[in-house]
């Protein structure tokens, strides 16, 4: 078994419900540890550079907005950014998060439990990376390396 880290955001609209305990609750009662955090204003750069895969996508200027926290229904500009590690973390933290669409994502997720669509968009509450390349990728631009303890 692999022991990875991986990246997970509970995103504007996650904070503005309050639900960043129940899913910090949700990762260490699957077995995974904290090892990072912070909270954090995303900026239009920080947030590019985080969906830069997705820039083609007709929905990446929402997401853009809506990860800034100044989409429609969802003004709260906090992200919290975790760094999570364990074995086959990247694969279990997903599978803890649920499927993207929040009306697809299976009931005992929380994405199943939390996420809703609005006006097209996926206020899917949390992010986590989809693979292991992607959380090195990823956590190398949301923390500097003496922030990740572990
Ligand atoms: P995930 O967040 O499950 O890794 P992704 O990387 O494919 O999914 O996309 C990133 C985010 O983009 C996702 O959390 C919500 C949004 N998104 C993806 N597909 C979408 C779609 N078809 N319509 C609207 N938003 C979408
Ligand atoms: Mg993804």
């Amino acid at each position: 078994m692999a022991i990875e880290k991986t990246l997970i955001l509970i995103k504007p609209d996650g904070m503005k419900r309050r639900l960043a305990g129940i899913a910090i609750d949700r990762f260490e009662t699957a077995g995974f540890d904290m090892v990072a955090a912070k909270i954090v204003t995303v900026t239009e750069d920080l947030a590019r550079e985080h969906y830069a895969l997705l820039k083609e996508m007709p929905f990446f200027p929402n997401l853009i907005q809506f990860i800034k926290g100044d989409f429609h229904g969802v003004p709260d500009r906090r992200v919290l950014a975790m760094v999570y590690k364990g074995e086959n973390a990247v694969k279990g933290i997903r599978a803890v998060v649920g499927a993207t669409n929040p009306e697809q994502a299976a009931p005992g997720t929380i994405r199943g439990s939390f996420g809703r669509i609005s006006q097209g968009n996926f206020e899917n509450v949390v992010h986590a990376s989809g693979n292991p390349e992607e959380a090195d990728r990823e956590i190398k631009i949301w923390f500097r390396p003496e922030e990740v303890i572990g």
